[in-house]
């Protein structure tokens, strides 16, 4: 099982980057900014969300390859986001995944309009896909903008920075994360179910799924920030509490947040058994981002 598992991330994570990057290289643009574009994309990332968009043609049985242009361009997304989050006006990173930051090598302004040419080429990834019906790219272009626009992702930012000054509630900081975090995890599932052609029933439960697994997958980066720390430099469990960071651990402790990751993925898991179909594949990778150790 565990075998199988690897090696679906493994072939899957090679076509996602091979898309990805005969797509950059195509682009008539300039080569900087490409340089710049490509920089983040080949930066190490795990592809979870263009993994999960493959992942729903595998559970209802149909061709992968269909999939292919919307898992890049949820990639595209997620790495504008990384880019943006990571400058000086926002979380003024100088490393991410072990890395400069794109504005550390190609300053700030490079790194704006490099997350801007991948925001903008996600669209036409997708527009331009020989592979689906126009009705098809309309719903999953919508879906797109629901998730990374104002009423998703960059509105979660937003709240985010909004509520850096005070202590946040759970109820605010779960805000936050369904739209920060778990939206564009959604995006993948959903415009996987839609490319499957999957029931209407379980696309409704597919966005119940879908929240579950993003905040679950946000209490664990929370909780590895900690663990991580705490090997680090041998901080006690728990001192980020003393830091007025909001996460889920500050707000429930450490063993709260666990006990809520736990929730969460028994919830999303009792969704995926309402499904038409065995989701066993889902169900793994639940479990994976779950317990995942990066
Ligand atoms: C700037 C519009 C705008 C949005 C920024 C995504 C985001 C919003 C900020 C990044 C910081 C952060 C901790 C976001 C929460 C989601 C998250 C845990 C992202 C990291 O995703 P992974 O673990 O990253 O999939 P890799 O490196 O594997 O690609």
């Amino acid at each position: 099982m565990k075998m199988e598992l690897d090696d679906f991330l493994k072939s899957r994570k090679e076509k996602i980057e091979e898309s990805l990057f005969s797509y950059i290289e195509k682009l008539k643009a300039p080569e900087v900014l490409k340089d710049a574009m490509n920089y983040s994309l080949e930066a190490g990332g795990k592809r979870i969300r263009p993994i999960l968009v493959l992942a729903l043609l595998h559970t209802y049985s149909k061709q992968e390859e269909i999939g292919l242009a919307t898992a890049s361009a949820v990639e595209l997304v997620h790495t504008y986001s990384l880019i943006h989050d990571d400058l000086p006006c926002m979380d003024d990173d100088d490393l991410r995944r072990g890395k400069p930051t794109n504005h550390k090598v190609f300053g700030e302004a490079m790194a704006v309009l490099a997350g801007d040419g991948l925001l903008t080429q996600s669209f036409s990834l997708i527009a331009n896909d020989p592979h689906i019906s126009s009705e098809k790219k309309l719903n999953i272009i919508t879906e797109l903008v629901h998730a990374a626009g104002a009423e998703g992702m960059v509105g979660g930012q937003v709240a985010d920075m909004d509520g850096e000054t005070k202590v946040l509630s759970l109820e605010e900081l779960q805000y936050i994360h369904e739209h920060k975090t778990a939206k564009l995890l959604g995006f993948a599932i959903i415009a996987g179910a839609i490319l499957a052609e999957a029931p209407v029933q379980d696309i409704k439960y597919l966005r119940e799924f879908s929240y579950h697994l993003g905040i679950a997958f946000q209490i664990r980066d929370d909780i590895l920030d900690i663990e991580g720390e705490q090997d680090l430099i041998g901080k006690p469990v728990g001192s980020d509490q003393g830091n007025e960071k909001n996460t889920y651990p500050s707000i429930l402790t450490l063993q709260g947040a666990k006990e809520k990751l736990t929730a969460h993925v028994d919830e999303a898991k009792s969704i995926l058994n309402k499904l038409s179909v065995p989701a066993t594949l889902l169900n793994n990778l639940c479990e994976l981002i779950a317990n995942r150790n990066n």
